[in-house]
C-alpha cells in the first residue's frame, strides 16, 4: 500500500482531512461559499504516493469534471501531471466514492460543452480563465468498469 503525502498547502490538507476524515459528511464545501467539492485520489507521477485534491464539483449526468484551473496561477497545478501519468482514480462525493477513469477533453466542442457546465457549477472558473494565458486543462472522469 502506497504511503499518503498530505498536499504542501495547509487549507488544502484541512479540507481533506475533514471530508476524508468524516467519511463525507462534514467539509463538504469551499470554504463560505457553500459550492459542493469533491475529493480525488490518485497518484504522484514521481513518488507513487496517495494524494488527495479536492477540486469543485461539476457533474455531467454520471461522470465528473475536473478542471485544473489553480484560481487562474501561469502554471498547471501538479495534479495534471499526476492524473496524465496515471488515469485511474477514486472521487468521493459526499459519503460516496467511486472508481473513475480520467481523460483530458481536447475535442473543442466537446471541451466546450463541459466547460459551460463548470463555470455554471463555479462562476470563477471563467474568470480564472480569463486572467491567465494558458488554457484551463479540462478532465472528464467516467466510471473505471
Ligand atoms: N484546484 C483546482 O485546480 N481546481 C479546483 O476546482 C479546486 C477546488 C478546490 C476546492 C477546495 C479546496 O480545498 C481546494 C481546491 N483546489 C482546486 C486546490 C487543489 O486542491 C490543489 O491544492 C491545487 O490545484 C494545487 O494542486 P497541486 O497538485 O499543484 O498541489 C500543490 C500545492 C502540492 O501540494 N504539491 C505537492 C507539493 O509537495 O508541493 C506536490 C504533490 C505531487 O503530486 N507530487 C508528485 C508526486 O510524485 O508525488 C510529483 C510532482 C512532480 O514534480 O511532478
Amino acid at each position: 500500500m502506497a504511503e499518503y503525502i498530505p498536499s504542501a498547502r495547509e487549507w488544502v490538507r484541512d479540507q481533506v482531512e475533514l471530508y476524508e476524515g468524516s467519511q463525507g459528511t462534514q467539509g463538504l464545501t469551499l470554504r463560505d461559499t457553500g459550492l459542493p467539492v469533491i475529493i480525488v485520489t490518485n497518484q504522484g507521477n514521481k513518488t507513487g504516493a496517495i494524494r488527495k485534491t479536492p477540486l469543485m464539483r461539476a457533474v455531467d449526468g454520471g461522470n465528473y469534471i475536473l478542471v485544473a484551473s489553480q484560481g487562474g496561477s501561469p502554471k498547471h497545478p501538479v495534479w495534471y501531471y499526476n492524473l496524465k501519468a496515471d488515469p485511474n482514480v477514486e472521487i468521493r462525493d459526499k459519503t460516496a466514492v467511486h472508481s473513475m477513469r480520467v481523460r483530458e477533453v481536447v475535442d473543442a466542442s466537446e471541451r466546450k460543452r463541459l466547460w459551460d457546465i463548470a463555470v455554471e457549477a463555479y462562476p470563477p472558473y471563467q474568470e480564472y480563465q480569463d486572467k491567465t494565458d494558458r488554457v484551463i486543462p479540462v478532465f472528464i472522469a467516467e466510471p473505471a468498469s
